[in-house]
């Protein structure tokens, strides 16, 4: 609806895909690109409850965000800036097993780092 293509949901002002098949972090990243958009970020609480709200199974869904390039420095990398917003679930980011680089959100809207080639679902924005 709006003035987003067909499939694409307009919030603020983006337009959001949710993709239900699983790729990898890097993959999905690139099925968004190759789709004419980006993995979806996050700059507030209107948009994290937004995102939320397409959630509607018991699964993580891959959002823009990634520390591969410096650990703990976490960035969105669509738009090159580092965090702003956050949504942390307690005790995370934790780089579990010391190689959590790539940004979920779990079904309660809360973030986690998670290993970039876990597959999963992902969200693009335009
Ligand atoms: C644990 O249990 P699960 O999958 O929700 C871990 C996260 C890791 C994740 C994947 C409290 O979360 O930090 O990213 O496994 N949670 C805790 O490795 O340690
Ligand atoms: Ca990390
Ligand atoms: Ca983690």
């Amino acid at each position: 609806s709006g003035d987003c293509p067909n499939g694409w949901t307009h919030h603020g002002t983006s337009c959001y895909r949710l993709r239900m098949d699983t790729e990898t972090w890097v993959d999905a990243k690139l099925v968004c690109e190759l789709d004419g958009g980006y993995l979806a970020e996050i700059e507030n609480i209107p948009e994290n409850n937004f995102i939320h709200g397409l959630i509607t199974d018991n699964k993580n869904l891959w959002l823009g965000g990634t520390d591969l390039s410096v650990e703990t420095e976490w960035m969105w990398i669509h738009s090159q800036q580092p965090f702003g917003y956050t949504n942390w679930r307690p005790t995370e980011p934790n780089n579990s097993n010391k190689d959590e680089n790539c940004l979920e959100m779990d079904p309660n809207g809360l973030w986690n780092d998670r290993p970039c080639h876990y597959i999963q679902k992902y969200l693009c924005e335009r």
